[in-house]
């Protein structure tokens, strides 16, 4: 059993799921961060990792962007390796650089060091979960995880990478450590989605992030595979299931295909490189789509951001024309560091005006 609870005036939710909302909803990827000098206060006193460890302040981070934009969802505040280092991988999150990890995965024997994600090691992550559902109101929140193709680049690159190369030359080369990779990464990404839908998530999204590297022949070969058993294994939760990635045009139909078919609701993120009526004439039918104002434009001062936001507004409403279940505004990728947390708050008016 879990604690789920019913959110049915919820606009995201309605839209995730193909059901009419009552207004567009808008939330944004990486919405609680570095943007906001609330959040920059508590991480002077706090590493990255002790904030993803302790309960209070995951709490207390997941919140303060819901206070001060009223998006309509919440964003767990974690990392996608958080739930590696809780299984046993020395990593770290170092400021302005991301995840580094200090022996990376490169060999069968490597690959072998992996060890399965127990609930308990997260069990800060859960307790967040159930504070933040009293909290929240009738705001949903979101769960999320990496795809095992983004965390696999992390490990065996060692950290942040441009041409993931050691990552490809593995998947390219040595097959088999490959799919061991992938799967002993599917099984830690299946555990950590379970035990938060378990705590109470509303919905969640699979972030891919750099599966946007690769060809659709290779995407197909090497990924499909293990981000499909993601899916499939969360779906009987019922929540609505986001498949997320950058550059990400010609995976769209692959990457629905992942989340699609599995009798939970599917939506896939799409970037500001391909148009939302474009996006849903790729993906599998009866999938709703998340996006696509290019994060930069935030920068580009308030009349271009009006203008940028009301086309993304229309696109959603071509999109569904075009056939897609439902429309979520947000950013293609992550809020930039730079960006001026009053922009978001107004775009948040805006979209809710339109
Ligand atoms: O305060 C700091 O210095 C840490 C910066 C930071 C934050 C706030 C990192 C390091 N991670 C996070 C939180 C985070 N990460 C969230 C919750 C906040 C929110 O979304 O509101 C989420 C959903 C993530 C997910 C994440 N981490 C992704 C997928 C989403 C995406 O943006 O593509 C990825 C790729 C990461 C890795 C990571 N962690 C941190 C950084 C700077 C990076 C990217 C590094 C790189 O460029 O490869």
């Amino acid at each position: 059993m879990n604690k789920r609870r019913e959110l049915p005036e919820s606009p995201y939710l309605a839209a995730a799921s193909g059901r009419k909302p009552s207004r567009v909803p808008v939330w944004f990827m990486r919405q609680a961060g570095r943007s906001l000098p609330e959040y920059r206060a508590l991480r002077a006193q706090n590493t990255m990792m002790q904030a993803c460890f302790d309960a209070e302040l995951i709490t207390e981070i997941t919140l303060q962007p819901i206070r001060r934009h009223k998006v309509d969802a919440a964003i767990l505040f974690s990392d996608i390796v958080v739930p590696l280092r809780a299984s046993g991988v020395a990593l770290d999150i170092v400021p302005d650089v991301g995840p580094v990890i200090e022996h990376p995965i490169r060999t069968a024997g490597d690959v072998a060091t992996l060890k399965p994600l127990e609930p308990q090691q997260v069990a800060p992550v859960a307790e967040a979960i159930g504070m933040l559902i009293n909290e929240l109101g009738d705001v949903p929140l979101i769960g999320f995880a990496g795809a095992p193709f983004t965390l696999a680049s992390y490990l065996v690159e060692g950290g942040p990478s441009r041409n993931h190369e050691r990552t490809k030359a593995m998947m390219l080369g040595d097959t088999d450590t490959w799919h061991a990779l992938m799967t002993a990464l599917t099984d830690v990404t299946i555990a950590f989605l379970q035990m938060q839908v378990e705590a109470g998530v509303d919905a969640i999204q699979v972030f891919d992030s750099w599966a946007g590297t690769l060809s659709l022949a290779d995407y197909r070969t090497y990924v499909l595979p293990h981000s499909t058993r993601v899916f499939a294994a969360l779906a009987s939760a019922g929540v609505p299931m986001t498949h997320f990635g950058v550059g990400t045009a010609e995976l769209l139909g692959a990457m629905s295909q992942a989340a699609s078919g599995h009798g939970a609701p599917a939506m896939v993120g799409v970037d500001w490189r391909t148009a939302l009526p474009d996006a849903a004439t790729r993906v599998v039918a009866g999938t709703a789509l998340q996006g696509n104002l290019d994060p930069v434009v935030l920068l580009a001062g308030w009349p271009v951001v009006e203008r940028a936001v009301r086309t993304v507004v229309e696109d959603g409403r071509r999109a569904i024309d075009a056939g897609a279940a439902g429309h979520v505004f947000n950013l293609g990728h992550g809020v930039l560091p730079a960006t001026d947390p009053e922009i978001i708050t107004k775009v948040v008016e805006l979209v809710h005006s339109l």
